[in-house]
């Protein structure tokens, strides 16, 4: 090359020699001109030149061995920072692996962008055979928030505007990217791609609640005698801590975290109504639901937990279409949370609930009663351990770090936890979700990893790890401070299940008996520690914190302590076997 010809030193990545620049070279510069500077992604044909460009042009690559967790990495990014979080993966099943994230997301209402490769639409569209030929922009479609395909190199910057802006406005949710390979390649006009660069403003506006759906929302929660305010993820997701905080505060209404809204205010709050969970659900008479679904996990809003009480809720969201999903709602604010919620707060007196204090006594009572229950029971030591002596010895570490992510999957494992591990500040909790699902431990806990910088530790059935347990090595690998703790009894909820015709094949629920996933992680370079007891387990989890590196401890758990399908025993269909 001439010298003439040489990049000057500070020319910008599209500004090359040639005076043209690429598709890859837009795609990256459209992410960081929006500040994305992240991407969890596994490589191949078509993006492999894309990742290694990525990386060059400073930005994280973080590879994995599979793209669901890929993608649930991203998406519990997004969920933590309120920007999209990327997943890149190859065409086809690379596509579809992710697609399964990309579904998840959109049910949790976490914004994540999937941008995958795909092949060429002419090829495609005649179904002419091409290499992992899809239509993967239909396929994404039923399952995305919105999906986008871009076709001219000069529309890379808009189409990546036009995803950032649907992952994060209005209810946030999983948006498709769709690339083709030929894209990529295209050349253009340095001073052209630059101008055709967006850098998207105020992607999720504020949404202010119109003034008559507030004062009727504080109508009815002044009628209240036995008000509960419901703090759902969608909470936790708005990033208004402090105006959540103050509106529980200054009401005095006793509140109830579900899962992942825990630690929005401490779990440990005088107005905590957790611990009287049942009884609360059961007897309140107004119910302020603040970025929270009325859906399975709410029982739907009615019977049972709902007790004959009727009830009258007021229902904050984002998403207007939501309202009315499941049962009547009085007073519905739709508007972004941090807007409605100080809208509430401000007209709500200060010690409302002084005057009222049969309610507030009546769930202290119940409160004190069920502690002193599970005191009792977290108290024992049987042996082998269950899951309560194991949940203690790790709660009392993790009381000591309330800036430690928790990541928790599993049936038994997972309710038991929830209820169990204190929660102290915002967004630190990632589990199940929405879908109950399996297989968001590895993927959650690298996105948690990797989006805060602080320790993660994930408690996870022996299950439900083994749906992501091979990213131990991506874990390894960027030597992230992720301590995975495995509750092994030796299979699915359980591990005591037998073959009723005493054939060879184990029963469905049970895996190898006594397994080491300890050295799993021990062939990558990490930590393993084998716990048996209360005692092992703290001081392993102690170790594997102080050493800030990948650990693992195999937890040996009773292998008949549990339930099958933890608490969920209700929604499995009565077989002809057990009905006997
Ligand atoms: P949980 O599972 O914790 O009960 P859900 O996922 O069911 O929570 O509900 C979250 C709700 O929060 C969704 O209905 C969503 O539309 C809403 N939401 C998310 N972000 C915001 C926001 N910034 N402002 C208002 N509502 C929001
Ligand atoms: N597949 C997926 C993707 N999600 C699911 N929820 C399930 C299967 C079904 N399932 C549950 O709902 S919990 C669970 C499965 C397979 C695992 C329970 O066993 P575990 O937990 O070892 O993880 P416990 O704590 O021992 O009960």
């Amino acid at each position: 090359m001439a010298e003439a010809d040489q990049p000057a030193a500070n020319v910008t990545s599209t500004q090359q020699a040639t005076e043209t620049t690429d598709g890859f070279h837009l795609v990256i510069d459209a992410l960081k001109l929006n500040d994305i500077d992240t991407i969890f992604g596994l490589v191949g044909i078509p993006i492999t030149d894309l990742a290694r460009l990525a990386q060059a042009e400073g930005m994280r690559f973080i590879g994995f061995r599979h793209e669901q967790h890929a993608g649930n990495a991203a998406a519990i990014a997004g969920f933590m920072t309120k920007k999209p979080g990327i997943c890149l993966t190859v065409s086809a099943p690379g596509f579809l692996n992710g697609l399964t994230a990309l579904a998840n997301a959109t049910t949790n209402c976490f914004p994540m962008i999937l941008i995958s490769g795909s092949s060429e639409r002419e090829i495609v569209d005649l179904q002419q055979g091409d290499y992992e030929e899809m239509d993967q922009l239909n396929a994404a479609k039923p399952y995305a928030k919105a999906a986008f395909r871009v076709l001219h190199a000069e529309d890379i910057g808009i189409g990546v505007a036009r995803a950032i802006r649907a992952a994060v406005s209005g209810r946030p949710g999983g948006v498709y990217l769709d690339l083709p390979a030929k894209l990529l390649a295209q050349t253009l006009d340095v001073v052209k791609a630059q101008q055709s660069l967006v850098k998207v403003v105020d992607a999720a506006p504020r949404q202010l609640p119109a003034t008559e759906s507030v004062e009727r929302a504080l109508n009815v929660l002044k009628s209240a005698k036995r008000p509960l305010i419901l703090l759902g993820k969608g909470a936790a997701y708005a990033q208004a801590d402090a105006e959540i905080r103050a509106f529980v505060e200054q009401s005095g209404v006793p509140y109830l975290p579900m899962s992942m809204a825990k630690g929005l205010l401490p779990d440990t709050h005088e107005q905590s109504a957790s611990a009287a969970r049942s009884f609360v659900l059961e007897n309140a008479d107004v119910v302020v639901l603040i970025g929270a679904r009325l859906n399975w996990l709410l029982s739907h809003g009615k019977g049972k937990t709902w007790g004959a009480q009727p009830k009258q809720f007021v229902q904050v969201d984002i998403s207007p279409t939501e309202i009315d999903s499941n049962v009547a709602i009085a007073a519905p604010v739709i508007g972004d949370i941090g807007s409605c919620v100080a809208a509430l707060r401000a007209g709500v007196d200060t010690g409302f609930m002084k005057s009222n204090t049969e309610w507030t006594a009546a769930i202290a009572e119940r409160k004190n009663k069920n502690l002193a229950k599970m005191a009792a029971t977290l108290d024992k030591n049987p042996s082998p351990m269950n899951f309560h002596s194991a949940l203690r010895a790790i709660r009392d570490v993790l009381k000591t770090r309330p800036d430690i992510n928790v990541v928790n999957e599993g049936a038994n494992t997972l309710d038991y936890a929830r209820s169990i591990i204190d929660m102290y500040q915002p967004r630190k909790r990632f589990d199940s979700g929405t879908w109950g699902i399996m297989g968001i431990g590895m993927g959650f806990a690298i996105g948690a990893a990797v989006t805060s910088g602080k320790p993660v530790v994930a408690i996870e059935g022996d299950s439900a790890f083994g749906f992501s347990g091979m990213e131990l090595e991506t874990i390894c690998r960027y030597d992230l401070p992720v301590c995975t703790i495995v509750f092994n009894n030796n299979g699915v909820y359980r591990g005591t299940d037998v073959n009723p015709t005493g054939g060879k094949d184990v029963a469905p629920t049970v895996f190898v008996k006594g397994a080491r996933y300890d050295r799993m992680i021990e062939a990558f370079g990490g930590i393993g520690h084998h716990a048996t007891t209360p005692e092992e387990l703290t001081k392993a989890l102690l170790e594997a914190i102080a050493s800030g590196k990948p650990t693992l401890i195999n937890a040996v758990i009773d292998e008949a302590a549990g339930t099958e399908s933890g608490r969920l025993t209700n929604l499995n269909p009565q077989s002809a076997a057990t009905k006997k």
